[in-house]
């Protein structure tokens, strides 16, 4: 295991690097687009400025992607296609620590996480759409299935790289070519994948990546050039994008924001079930789109279970994103942070009853403590919107049909979590729940090999999975 020292010059990999621009047809070019600053959430330091693209080079890239879809890409037998997915797993296994500690520095998330999660997890999901590349036909898509041409791709902050991975292994093992945009906020570990393509001698324009803000990702959605648009980010762009390619051929995945329930039974076991609560909630500093931001816990239990989960929370480290150590790092900018802050202020103007960790917070940096609200009803905001950050909203119910009733009270529906000894209740509520993946006993649990997604207002499509791939194929 290596070991991760906030050391000097773990800052110089992010200030060195001569890629932090646009990458279209296999080099890194000056964008047109106004530089912009990427900042470490935890020091609120400059790290790097990172060139941005403009609606012109939006242009050349899907142009370039085209050429290689037409050219190379497309024709090659997936036998060999595969080589090149191996190849780029392995070099996100080899540049593994750069890219852990630099996803650490740009998102504030903390580094066993993106140590042991986010980057393993986006190597696992190369290797596994590898291995798809040549196994279409027995996948049951026909000798031939076709790709659908060039992938318009846009990703949110909360898992640079692993949204990334998420994205561009299914796309690239299909067939398709792909324009893929980071988020403003973290683009870094993006442009270490670029580096990673060139490594691998990925064909030219097979990838490409345009850092930029939201009017890129626009621009790239309304490019006629584009076959198929992927959109991981907020149910409000994801609503914009959903208008904009209407009345066009583009296909369209979306996977948008979500309020989890998380269910928890009188008779499931309390200190399991806590930790899988705290899991849910606060790993990743809540910047999870299936966080179990809802606790719905049975009225007879509620009691112990707050006691017991209260004493937990209060263990948790929050600090220095890069000290091994750390359990809650930094949240990604001013702004989520003010949106938190915002959120949990209309919760205690609606009567529900802060409770906060006594953790020390650093006093630089974009930092909240984990917070956790008792007596929430459904009505408040807490209940009802997406906080996007480590809070907690604890709601109550009697009987089963109530928690059930509670939970699909959302207009998202991403995930949902069960607790509970009896295996026939969690079969009833798994069937029960309007939700696109359903834990029990467990909480954000992932593979490659298990669909994701949403139902209602989380989107539509399947990420990962056989079923992932048809999102990226015509049939
Ligand atoms: O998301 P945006 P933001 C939720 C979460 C968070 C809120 C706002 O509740 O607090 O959304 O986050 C690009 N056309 N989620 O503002 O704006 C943008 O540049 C095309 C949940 O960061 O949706 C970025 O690359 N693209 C979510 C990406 O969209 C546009 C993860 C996401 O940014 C665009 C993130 C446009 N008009 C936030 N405007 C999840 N599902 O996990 C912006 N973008």
């Amino acid at each position: 295991m290596w070991e991760y020292a906030p050391a000097p010059e773990s800052r110089e990999i992010a200030r060195l690097k001569e890629s932090y621009r646009p990458f279209i047809g296999g080099e890194f070019v000056d964008g047109g687009g106004e530089p912009l600053k990427s900042i470490n959430p935890a020091t609120e330091e400059v790290l790097t400025e990172v060139g941005t693209a403009s609606s012109s080079d939006v242009d050349v890239a899907v142009k370039a992607a085209r050429k290689a879809y037409d050219k190379t890409w497309r024709k090659m037998p997936g036998a060999e296609r595969a080589k090149y997915l191996f190849r780029i797993a392995r070099l996100i296994q080899e540049r593994s620590r750069e890219l852990a500690v630099l996803e650490t520095l740009d998102n504030g998330k903390p580094i066993k996480e993106s140590r042991d999660s986010d980057v393993p997890t986006a190597a696992a999901h190369f290797f596994y759409h590898a291995g798809w590349a040549d196994k279409l036909d027995y996948a049951g898509y026909g000798p031939d299935p076709q790709p659908l041409g060039v992938a318009g791709q846009i990703i949110p902050w909360n898992f640079p790289l692993l949204m990334l991975a998420w994205k561009i292994a299914p796309a690239l093992a299909t067939g398709n070519t792909v324009v893929l945009k980071p988020a403003e906020t973290t683009p870094l570990t993006a442009l270490v994948f670029a580096e990673i393509c060139q490594q691998a001698d990925l064909p030219p324009g097979v990838v490409n990546i345009l850092p930029g803000a939201g009017d890129i990702g626009s621009e790239l959605v309304e490019h006629a050039g584009v076959d198929k648009i992927a959109f991981t980010g907020s149910t409000e762009v994801g609503k914009l994008i959903q208008r904009s390619v209407a009345g066009t051929s583009k296909r369209l995945t979306l996977e948008l924001g979500g309020k989890a329930a998380n269910i928890v039974f009188d008779d499931a076991p309390l200190d399991q079930a806590v930790e899988g609560i705290v899991n849910g909630i606060f790993y990743n500093q809540g910047h999870v789109c299936c966080a179990g931001s809802r606790l719905l816990a049975q009225e007879s239990v509620v009691d112990e279970l707050l006691e017991k989960l209260r004493y937990r929370v209060s263990t948790l480290r929050l600090g220095d994103p890069l000290d091994k150590n750390t359990d809650i790092g930094a949240v990604n900018s001013a702004e989520q942070l003010a949106k938190i802050r915002e959120l949990a202020e209309s919760g205690d103007a609606e009567g529900a009853q802060r409770w906060t960790s006594p953790c020390p917070v650093p006093e630089r940096g974009f930092f909240f403590a984990p917070t956790v609200f008792s007596d929430v009803e459904q009505s408040m905001r807490i209940a009802r919107e997406e906080i996007f950050g480590p809070v907690l909203s604890v709601l109550t119910f009697r009987t089963p049909d109530e928690a059930i009733a509670k939970a699909n009270n959302t207009p998202y529906g991403l995930s949902a979590g069960i607790w509970t000894e009896k295996g026939s209740r969690i079969l009833w509520a798994a069937n029960q729940l309007r939700a696109g993946v359903v834990w029990a006993n467990t909480f954000n649990r992932f593979d490659p090999t298990a669909p994701f997604g949403g139902y209602q207002e989380s989107g539509f499509g399947r990420e990962g999975g056989r079923t992932g791939l048809e999102a990226y194929l015509d049939v």
